[in-house]
């Protein structure tokens, strides 16, 4: 018995390995100043669609990303995963939320992307991410070919704002949740940047309609797909409609298991779903 769990431990292990191997292997990390901050990237895939992946509050590509990174399709696409000013190891800055701080990182990514040398990209926006690609989106349209938002809100409800204070105090969370973020953060600095994001977000909460991005809705002009788990406990299911309404021709795919990290908890359903929107109509020859 004990030599049969040992096997199978050291092969866990091997596989861990050979996976960690081919992720190295193909992901080159780098570093690009941006509107006066160092910000850090990750790029994998040759493929000629560039896509770039924004990740949800506090997040970064390693907490956000990593089944995507490994397994989009490398052939068809340039996959690019960023973190935000403040956030992973794009620090320092430390990281603040004025009014317009998802303003200032739509700036901050479609100025890295352009700087990389990408004409026109798409976008994948995990919540946070998700606001900020809608805001890049509108604000640029000649430079956006498609995009993905899933767990995303355009406005803040006083429902959205007792989700938000139910789970400012980190220290209530499960040890399982709160582990990732204090690997890269360290406890202290993840709770404080946390309550400082809860406070943040929910300056929209005071402002006429909770406005994040609703007026900016309108302009949005390329292909969209809004993704959305169905048991989502954070983000309720009034938004993703609300952004199906608001922005033209965009489409709304439900996952009936999904919650918050769909992408996460089922990357190969999630993957397959937007590698076949990414590539539709594309011309491949
Ligand atoms: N917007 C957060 C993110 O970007 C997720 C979140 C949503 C957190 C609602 C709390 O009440 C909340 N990951």
């Amino acid at each position: 018995m004990e030599m049969f769990l040992c096997r199978g431990r050291l092969l866990n292990l091997r596989r861990t390995m050979a996976a960690l191997q081919s992720y190295c292997s193909t992901v080159t990390c780098g570093r690009q100043t941006v509107n006066g901050v160092d910000l850090y990237y990750e790029k994998t895939g040759t493929g000629k669609h560039a896509v770039v992946l924004l990740p949800g509050a506090l997040g970064n590509t390693k907490t956000d990303f990593q089944p995507q990174l490994k397994s989009l399709n490398k052939e068809l696409f340039t996959v690019v995963g960023w973190d935000p000013r403040g956030y992973g190891q794009s620090r320092p800055p430390d990281r603040d939320f004025p009014l317009n701080f998802f303003e200032r990182d739509a700036r901050d990514v479609v100025d890295l992307m352009r700087t990389l040398g990408f004409v026109k990209f798409s976008l994948l926006g995990w919540s946070d991410g998700g606001i900020t690609a809608l805001i890049a989106a509108a604000k640029n349209p000649g430079l956006i070919n498609k995009m993905v938002v899933w767990g995303s809100n355009a406005f803040v409800s006083q429902e959205d704002l007792d989700i938000y204070n139910s789970v400012c105090d980190v220290s209530k969370w499960s040890a399982r949740m709160r582990a990732p973020m204090e690997e890269v953060y360290g406890a202290d600095v993840f709770a404080k940047t946390w309550e400082a994001w809860v406070n943040g977000i929910g300056q929209f909460a005071h402002i006429p309609k909770g406005n994040i991005c609703i007026d900016l809705l309108p302009l949005i002009k390329c292909p969209t797909l809004i993704i959305h788990g169905e048991k989502d406990p954070m983000v309720p299911s009034c938004h993703p409609y609300f952004l199906l309404k608001h922005i033209q021709g965009s489409r709304l795919h439900l996952m009936p298991e999904g919650k918050h990290n769909v992408h996460l908890r089922f990357p190969e359903e999630f993957n397959k779903l937007v590698e076949d929107f990414l590539e539709e109509g594309q011309n491949n020859k």
